[in-house]
């Protein structure tokens, strides 16, 4: 961010500020989504954060995660904040397809666009810009970007405790997307008074018996393992949304667990909604789902980490994954 004294002097003054982030938001998006909340407080701007739909219960103890604006069931009053913004800062997100009906919206804001990301080929549609990939989450950009205004003695416990909380949520607790910079701002964040055992337990140990009992029905009857492509699918039918009663977060994670496989090095979670399949995918090593997502499902994400979707019937899109990973295997030699 060559521009960033002007964005400095800019928040100098109290402004009206809207804290974007994307459909269905994980630990990362609200993480620092209200870590630089918390942040931009200790300015005294008026600050909205807004997301297109609602975030999952494993990080409502974040302060003022209660506060946050819910596009889907406040679409007028989210669409008059974006445009009585003077600054939108748009976080873990670099396409502005990822805020759905928000997008038209940005496009007639007058408001300065900051956008603060880690993900592969942003759009062009900021003032300022921090857009590193080789950063594991957008947490750690904010306290670059913190750093880079040269105020990290302004980082409370609150500040600290959601950027770690997503750190830790987009790296599986320090285990992939990890770099130097990564074990660097986490432990200034641990001296900033970050709580690791409380954020830990809250993301990682707080489970219902619900979704533990589901976990057991994907790993035992769900799961197909191909070892000619290294790949394990765990596939979700509608009639399991129904038995199991699966709500929006439930089977956050359950892709992760087929990637223990030793002979394993690609992995999707399949599932058959309303209208529509949406996949999960992850890799080992130098595999690129990302490319996959793309190619095949219309998605994208990160090499090891990525999302699409299919039209059409389970068995179909669970052949074209298998054949996709074959391409892409094939590719490789
Ligand atoms: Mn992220």
């Amino acid at each position: 961010m060559e521009n960033i004294k002007e964005l400095h002097s800019l928040l100098q003054q109290p402004k009206n500020i809207v804290i974007l982030s994307h459909r269905n938001p994980d630990g990362d998006a609200i993480g620092s989504s209200l870590g630089l909340y918390w942040f931009l407080k200790e300015y005294h701007h008026h600050i909205q954060v807004i997301f297109p739909s609602d975030y999952p219960t494993f990080v409502a103890w974040m302060p003022d995660a209660n506060k946050i604006m819910i596009c889907d069931t406040e679409k007028e009053k989210s669409f008059e904040k974006i445009l009585s913004a003077d600054i939108i800062f748009c976080l873990d997100f670099n396409a502005l397809d990822r805020i759905d009906p928000m997008e038209d919206v940005m496009k007639k804001t007058t408001a300065k666009i900051v956008m603060i990301d880690h993900h592969m080929f942003p759009e062009n549609f900021s003032e300022f810009t921090l857009s590193k990939t080789d950063r594991s989450s957008t947490c750690e950009l904010i306290y670059e970007f913190i750093d880079l205004l040269h105020e990290t003695e302004k980082i409370n416990q609150k500040i600290a405790d959601c950027l770690y909380a997503g750190m830790i949520t987009d790296t599986g607790s320090f285990k992939y997307n990890v770099f130097p910079s990564t074990m660097r701002v986490a432990g200034a964040l641990l001296e900033a008074g970050a709580n690791n055992d409380f954020i830990q337990e809250e993301i990682f140990n707080s489970l219902g018996e619900k979704e533990l009992r589901l976990l057991g029905h994907c790993l035992y009857n769900r799961m197909e393992i191909h070892e000619e492509l290294e790949t394990g699918i765990i596939y979700l039918t509608k009639e399991d949304f129904e038995t199991f009663d699966i709500q929006r977060g439930d089977t956050e994670g359950i892709v992760n667990y087929i990637l223990k496989l030793k002979n394993v090095r690609v992995a999707a979670f399949i599932k058959e909604q309303p209208t529509i399949i949406k996949l999960s995918m992850r890799s080992k090593g130098d595999f690129s789902v990302q490319e996959i997502a793309t190619k095949y499902f219309k998605g994208g994400g990160h090499k090891n980490a990525s999302g699409g979707y299919f039209y059409g019937n389970i068995e179909n899109c669970i052949d074209r994954f298998k054949r996709s990973v074959k391409n892409q295997l094939a590719l490789e030699k």
